[in-house]
């Protein structure tokens, strides 16, 4: 998808702070965060929101959210953190590809 903001991120066409990619996954820093770390986890296949994820996705979507402690852990989140995932305008989505939201490293609530 040629216009998606975090297709051309994972592409390095537009820069970001990269902290953790694998063959499937990318995670960077959020440009506007809203916790003392804020890193959006995202599957390298664009899919547009969770409404948009399909049968054949389950492999993906699991492996994101196992890859979430592991990213947390990395970015030294030992106490815990949030996770969020914003699905579809109502629901606060603003790119529509779709991304896990990690956020911590201070005082609750966040986001
Ligand atoms: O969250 C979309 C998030 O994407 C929001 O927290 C800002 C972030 N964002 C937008 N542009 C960038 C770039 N260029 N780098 C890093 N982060 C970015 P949503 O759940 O869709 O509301």
């Amino acid at each position: 998808m040629n216009d998606c903001l975090f297709c051309k991120i994972i592409d390095g066409d537009i820069p970001s702070k990269k902290v953790y990619e694998d063959d499937l996954l990318f995670a960077f820093h959020d440009i506007s965060p809203k916790a003392p770390t804020h890193v959006l986890l995202i599957p390298k296949k664009h899919i547009d929101s969770l409404n948009q994820a399909q049968e054949d996705d389950k492999d993906l979507m699991a492996h994101a959210l196992l890859t979430i402690p592991k990213v947390a852990k990395q970015l030294g989140l030992d106490e815990g953190y949030r996770t969020i995932l914003n699905t579809e305008k109502g629901g606060g989505q603003e790119v529509f590809h779709i991304h896990f939201h990690i956020l911590g490293g201070g005082s609750m609530p966040f986001a």
